[in-house]
């Protein structure tokens, strides 16, 4: 039986949505200023839905060497903001110009497109800050610097800017594997490697965890844009939250476009072994981590 299907890691990852979803709550402005339809816009998108994996990996990265969850709560926040903020920025019409998303309309659909920008830039700007404010509460503010160097790399032109820049250029065109990876290592993987390793980071993990961290966090990462090619062409609006089917349309690079659908799906149970393998060297402590490479290969939206 997959880690993922245990009751406790049922459990654990409905605990942290919960956990992060009041947290959100909390810290997303609201009220009858002047930018309330800017403060609505933010909400609609942050709060209606997602798995809140990246939270999940936030706060498993620190719990595994020790801090408790709830320490790493903002920053768990934050990484969904920035998340949330490629979301909207992604279906606009200049991106991927795509009308539903968690299983309603999108941003720009709601709030239109000058609000809609406004709102991932107003959402990405908050996730530095909350970053940030964490100095006062954790230990280390080293540690914290190192968090917004990272979380800036992963979400700027070395992450998942940088890939959605490539993956935009390589429309309708033929591109190789090595293009190919290189879309995936960082328009989504870069992230989802961060969301970990901010974790560990603000743990106090030691460099060479981190490095095992890093690692598995990287291979990690890649299989959830394969598996998210592959259920593109396997699911439906129902399970996906938004139109299946998409990528084909859009001649988009993906991985069962270009190897196949079999030969993606090996690849992406490849890549979850590989990273489990990867975490060897933490030992029990990354049982939470293995159970969510497992869900990530196993999960249907
Ligand atoms: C416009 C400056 C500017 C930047 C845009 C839009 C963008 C940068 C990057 C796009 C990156 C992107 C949207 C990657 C897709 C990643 C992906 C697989 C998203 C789905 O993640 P899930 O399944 O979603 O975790 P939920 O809804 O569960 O949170």
């Amino acid at each position: 039986m997959p880690l993922s299907d245990t009751p406790d890691f049922r459990s654990s990852i409905d605990f942290t949505a919960l956990a992060v979803e009041r947290a959100m709550d909390r810290l997303l402005p609201r009220g009858s200023d002047p930018e309330a339809r800017l403060f609505e816009a933010m909400r609609y998108s942050v709060l209606g839905g997602g798995k809140r994996l990246r939270a999940f990996f936030v706060m498993s990265g620190a719990t595994m060497f020790g801090v408790a969850s709830h320490a790493s709560l903002r920053v768990a926040a934050a990484v969904e903001f920035v998340h949330a903020y490629s979301l909207i920025h992604d279906d606009l019409p200049a991106m991927d110009d795509d009308d539903y998303r968690r299983g309603r309309l999108t941003n720009h659909k709601v709030f239109g497109e000058a609000m809609a920008i406004l709102a991932g830039d107003a959402l990405l700007t908050l996730a530095f800050r909350l970053i940030a404010d964490n100095a006062s509460r954790m230990s280390d503010p080293r540690m914290i610097a190192r968090v917004v160097a990272d979380v800036a790399d992963a979400a700027g032109t070395d992450g998942m800017v940088g890939g959605q820049v490539v993956d935009i250029e390589s429309e309708g065109k033929d591109v190789t594997a090595e293009t190919l990876e290189y879309i995936h290592r960082h328009k989504t993987a870069a992230l989802i490697r961060v969301s970990l390793c901010a974790g560990a980071t603000l743990a106090g993990a030691r460099p060479e965890q981190l490095g095992v961290v890093r690692a598995a966090g990287e291979v990690l990462g890649l299989a959830f844009q394969i598996v998210d090619d592959i259920l593109d062409v396997e699911g439906s609006l129902a399970e996906l939250g938004k139109s299946a089917g998409s990528d084909e349309r859009k001649k988009k690079a993906t991985y069962p476009a270009f190897h196949g659908l079999e030969a993606s799906k090996q690849q992406a149970r490849t890549l979850i072994a590989e990273s489990k393998r990867l975490l060897d060297p933490l030992g029990p402590a990354a049982t939470p981590i293995r159970a969510l490479a497992d869900f990530v290969l196993e999960r249907r939206s």
